[in-house]
């Protein structure tokens, strides 16, 4: 249940946290996982603050406004908002990449599906397996999908992002790079994320300028925005409260919930392999729809899309998903509504595979680790009859 009886309790323990943390914020939106780790580092120790959105008449509006949609005390979000400061790195962060430059699978991959990760997962596996099966068991999405979306956002918690939320959102709420092709949106969508943390703060009377997170203001081991906190977060560790930061039972929980709520389907696989039918290849249809899953087996098939094995027993829809390599040929996957579902976490099928493929990593790591020894090799018993 999201903010179950005490909701956004700060704890000493989260505080002695966030000032451990001097982690590399993580990237919250999927085109920015394609940046390089040095991007990272000149966000993290980013100059002192720009001015205080105080002096801001713009934020002083939307305080009023959203004081009085959401029946807040105008003081305190007037306030509140004032402690807010524009960051410049953040503004450029979400900038993106310049058009015309070719993603590339392979080297996303690599970012995520590479030894510190798995190692990192596989001791976050091992423990916390049972909270991962009974998520699995609740909620119908597998253990490693789980494991796998904590692992690419965070790293299993040790990425959780060292900006003050606070900060972020008003930045993305009143600087959104207007050269950014889709910044009205982006605006009204961080504007909303923004209304919605100064809510919790407001009901939780917890300090906001203590709460931090990546670059656009995600938080905690899923990296939750906060509308998804609100929404989908879960008290998993049954200890009466959700806490994302340092409840990794309640991180479980959410992400499975999250995939849940979007439709995850039990035992449905995420995506086939596919290959192409050149005879009758129409890859404009194919790729029209985009990741949405539309097409029946029958009908992907007609327009050149091959499936084998267990994929031509689909009973949903399926997607090409295209995921390009450079220069180098792009890789193709038919993807289900569990693919589909992964990219409601994050707007990508770059990122749902990368989730994908270290969740199995993970799983099959630790199952190594698991698996008892085989029993010494015994040399067969001869029959005396047979020897010389
Ligand atoms: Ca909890």
């Amino acid at each position: 249940m999201p903010f179950a009886t005490h909701p956004f309790r700060l704890r000493r323990s989260l505080a002695l946290l966030l000032i451990a943390l001097s982690a590399l914020p993580i990237k919250a939106e999927a085109t920015n996982h394609l940046k390089s780790k040095k991007a990272a580092n000149v966000i993290a120790s980013a100059p002192l603050p720009g001015p205080s959105y105080g002096q801001r008449l713009d934020a002083m509006q939307f305080a009023d406004d959203i004081a009085a949609a959401r029946s807040l005390d105008p003081a305190w979000v007037r306030q509140t908002l004032a402690l807010a400061n524009y960051i410049p790195a953040i503004a450029k962060a979400v900038t993106p990449p310049p058009v015309g430059v070719p993603k590339n699978w392979q080297l996303y991959r690599s970012r995520f599906v590479e030894p510190i990760r798995i190692r990192a997962g596989v001791a976050f596996w091992q423990a916390h397996e049972a909270t991962l099966l009974r998520a699995q068991a609740a909620t119908g999405v597998p253990a490693e999908i789980i494991a796998g979306v904590i692992g690419v956002e965070t790293i299993y918690g040790q990425h959780m992002g060292n900006h003050r939320v606070l900060d972020a959102l008003a930045t993305l709420a009143f600087d959104f790079p207007t050269s950014h092709p889709r910044a009205a949106a982006r605006t009204t969508y961080f504007q909303g994320e923004l209304a919605q943390f100064l809510s919790m703060m407001s009901r939780a009377g917890t300090d906001p300028t203590a709460w931090r997170g990546s670059y656009a203001g995600a938080m905690g081991l899923p990296q939750f925005m906060p509308s998804s906190w609100h929404t989908y977060a879960v008290d998993f560790d049954g200890d009466g409260e959700v806490n994302l930061f340092t409840s990794p039972g309640d991180a479980i929980g959410s992400v499975a919930n999250y995939l849940k709520s979007f439709g995850w389907q039990p035992g449905v696989p995420t995506h086939y392999p596919v290959r192409f039918d050149a005879t009758r290849l129409d890859m404009p249809t194919l790729m029209a729809p985009d990741i949405l899953p539309t097409f029946s087996v029958d009908s992907f098939q007609a327009n050149g899309a091959v499936l084998e094995g267990a994929a031509l027993q689909h009973a949903g829809k399926l997607a090409l998903i295209e995921l390009q390599n450079g220069d180098a040929p792009a890789s193709y996957v038919a993807g289900t509504e569990n693919f589909y579902a992964i990219t409601r976490y994050n707007w990508s099928s770059y990122y749902a595979l990368a989730v994908i493929e270290l969740g199995q990593a993970v799983r099959q790591a630790a199952d190594l680790l698991t698996r008892p020894e085989p029993e010494p090799q015994t040399p067969p018993i001869t029959e005396p009859a047979l020897r010389p």
